[in-house]
């Protein structure tokens, strides 16, 4: 019986992408990238896409039979499903401060930030305006919180979900936004280890079609 392919529905800019394809990789899963530009030709808001993904937002992972759309449903699943290597602390303290990072940037930065919401903007400046303004508010709760207690990574010396949602976002925030993370040394510091880690090289937008 031959498995059936893993098919990543996604686009290389896509910090949300970026998250499950880094999983994917961590966790030795092939699977096949599936480009949805969601700039230029806007494929996520084709009827047929929807039928993939409701939301008509990337990602997309259709794995075990199955389609999952929402970056976090996603990789909570793999790491139900494909524990090795672990992505999650242990304890319920560790957990908990992982997933603070993990919602700073999910929740309180990544939707503020999306490019589908600047066709509801006038102008493009006001887009820009409104996108930094809270992109780096949340780069600054992410500087208080992690300058108290990141080691090698977000939680301690485990990489966790935390850093594949923090690599992105300051991939996002540096080049597209173009902020710059000099008033935030812990960021800074995060970022340039973290992009030296194979899993962030190889899942680099720069090395994706
Ligand atoms: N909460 C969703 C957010 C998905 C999302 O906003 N994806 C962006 C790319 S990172 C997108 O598809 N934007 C295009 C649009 O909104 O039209 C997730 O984590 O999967």
């Amino acid at each position: 019986m031959t498995a059936e392919k893993v098919i990543l529905y996604g686009y290389k800019f896509s910090s949300c992408s970026w998250r499950v394809r880094a999983a994917l990789h961590l966790k030795g899963i092939s699977f096949e990238e599936r480009p949805v530009d969601i700039v230029r030709n806007l494929g996520q808001l084709s009827e047929e896409y929807r039928a993939i993904n409701p939301a008509q937002k990337v990602p997309a992972l259709v794995i075990d039979g199955e389609t999952l759309v929402e970056s976090m449903a996603i990789l909570q699943y793999l790491e139900d499903t494909r524990p090795e290597p672990k992505l999650t602390p242990s304890s319920p303290l560790g957990k908990a401060r992982m997933l603070e990072i993990c919602e700073t940037i999910v929740s309180g930065i990544q939707p503020l930030q999306n490019s589908g919401i600047k066709r509801h903007f006038e102008t493009e400046e006001q887009y820009n305006k409104f996108t930094q303004h809270w992109c780096d508010r949340g780069l600054r709760t992410l500087e208080d919180l992690l300058s108290k207690r990141s080691g090698r990574y977000c939680v301690g010396d485990q990489l966790t979900l935390a850093d594949l949602c923090l690599v992105p976002q300051l991939f996002n925030a540096t080049t597209r936004l173009q902020l710059t993370l000099d008033k935030y040394p812990t960021l800074s510091n995060l970022y340039e280890i973290l992009l030296e880690e194979n899993i962030f090289k190889q899942t680099h937008p720069k090395n994706i079609k």
